[in-house]
């Protein structure tokens, strides 16, 4: 990775993001960025007609590498801070109480792309997003049979993958406090959409939390661990911080900022996939989500003026919300948007959300549609 990194720089091909910690940039796109969102897929929008999105559909975001793991001997330790340490198969697992939930996961960058300046990181555009039921046994059934301590104020994750980032060696971990890993629907899953978890969402085992950015959704789970004290780890303490510059030490990045997308109508423009569709009337659909508190309205934006969508019935508190609005469609361009609004009042902003990781950006989607 260094040794790319010097080449690159020599050559002169990417300079900033050569540097670990590099900051933003307004820059042309990195090999390093192009690297990234290769391997880190998003969500095509057109999927956003399906209530639960498949598994190769669904966005996908590994830091380091996909471990090749096999469930016959992988095991599940919970320690710490409780009465009974345990260490379970997936067959001990799989004879548990099970649950299963609709989860719709965003990564906590999603939208990073559309700042300027841009943070170096994997180049989400808006599609960084996917619902799945997620079926396993809810860690508060776990962390009950092992009995936590009075004293304990966190719960550590940790994967099986481990790499370097920011110059610091790590597996893969993040803590939950431990009021959130008590609520009942955080569940230990093993299958995603009725089917075994894929190699790239967590297999054998997977914390998913509802409601969270996906980066508290711990996949390749080997280990939980009820701590005393909080997690200082470099994936909790670093990163996903909504930071102002590099030495604010900022606050966590945790529950999932209110958005809406909308399925692009008509059809793309192989290369720009700008949108062309034919004149009359159309139905404009997308999904709006939040973490923070049920989704109570979205707004479609046709070239400025407002109008409410019509609002489905969630599958669940944490999965995404069908909307619909019937459209005409005139000759000529139009900018369509959607912007939604939450219980608690939070709506999208029409401008962008600066931070200095890119993180929680849920400004408002526009899409430019050429009737002809
Ligand atoms: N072990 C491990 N868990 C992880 C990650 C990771 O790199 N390693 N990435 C996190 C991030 S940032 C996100 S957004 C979600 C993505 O989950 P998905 O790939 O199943 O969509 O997984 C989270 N869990
Ligand atoms: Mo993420």
């Amino acid at each position: 990775m260094t040794q790319t990194s010097r080449h690159e720089q020599s050559t002169g091909a990417s300079e900033a993001s050569a540097q670990p910690g590099a900051g933003p940039t307004t820059g042309p796109l990195t090999r390093e960025e192009l690297q990234l969102s290769a391997r880190n897929h998003s969500m095509p929008l057109e999927a956003l007609r399906r209530d639960v999105t498949p598994p190769g559909l669904h966005y996908v975001l590994t830091h380091f590498d996909i471990p090749d793991l096999d469930a016959g001997s992988w095991h599940l330790r919970i320690s710490g801070a409780v009465e009974r340490a345990l260490e379970l198969s997936m067959a001990a697992l799989r004879k548990d109480p099970a649950i299963t939930v609709p989860v719709t996961l965003e990564c906590a960058g999603n939208g990073r792309s559309l700042l300027s300046p841009r943070p170096m990181s994997q180049p989400w555009i808006q599609e960084g997003v996917g619902t799945a039921h997620w079926t396993g046994v809810p860690l508060a059934y776990l962390l009950g049979k092992a009995g936590v301590h009075q004293n304990a104020v966190e719960v550590v994750f940790t994967g099986a993958d481990a790499g370097v980032q920011g110059g610091v060696p790590h597996h893969y971990a993040r803590s939950l406090p431990i009021r959130e890993a008590l609520r009942a629907d955080v569940v230990l899953a093993y299958t995603m959409n009725g089917a075994e978890l894929p190699p790239q969402h967590g297999y054998p085992l997977r914390l998913v939390v509802p409601g969270w950015y996906g980066m508290a959704s711990v996949k390749w789970l080997e280990s939980i661990e009820v701590v005393t004290a909080p997690f200082t780890g470099y994936q909790q303490q670093v990163a996903y911080r909504y930071q102002e510059t590099a030495d604010d030490a900022g606050t966590p990045v945790s529950r999932i900022r209110v958005r809406s997308l909308m399925v692009p109508p008509g059809v793309p423009d192989f290369f720009t996939r700008n949108r062309i569709l034919a004149p009359g009337p159309v139905l404009l659909q997308g999904r709006a989500w939040s973490g923070e508190g049920a989704v109570t309205g979205v707004e479609v934006g046709i070239d400025g003026t407002w109008l409410p969508a019509q609002l489905d019935k969630p599958a669940g508190g944490f999965a995404w919300r069908k909307w619909t609005l019937p459209w005409v469609a005139d000759p000529g361009v139009h900018i369509l948007s959607c912007r939604a609004t939450d219980a608690t009042g939070a709506t999208q902003p029409l401008e962008q959300n600066w931070n200095y990781q890119g993180m929680g950006n849920n400004m408002v989607q526009q899409v430019s549609v050429t009737v002809e």
